[in-house]
C-alpha cells in the first residue's frame, strides 16, 4: 500500500535524503519519497512487512515530527 505521512522538521534535500534512506531501509518498503516543501513523506510499502507506526517511528529517531492522516 502506499501512504503519505505529514512529516515536520525536514529543511532541505539532506533531510528529504536523511528520510528515504532510512525509511527504504526498513524491511518491506518498496519506495519513498519526501518533500521537505510540502512537509509530506511518501511510502509504498508491504503492510505484511511492516506498517505506518514503524515508519514513523523510524522518522521521528532521526528526529522529524510526523502526524498521520
Ligand atoms: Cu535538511
Amino acid at each position: 500500500m502506499t501512504q503519505t505521512l505529514r512529516v515536520t522538521g525536514m529543511t532541505c534535500g539532506g533531510c528529504e535524503n536523511a528520510v528515504k534512506r532510512a525509511v527504504g531501509k526498513l524491511p518491506g518498503v518498496s519506495e519513498v519519497d519526501a518533500s521537505h516543501e510540502d512537509q509530506r513523506v511518501t511510502v509504498s510499502y508491504d503492510a505484511a512487512q511492516v506498517d505506518a507506526a514503524a515508519i514513523a517511528a523510524r522518522i521521528r529517531g532521526l528526529g522529524y515530527g510526523v502526524e498521520q492522516g
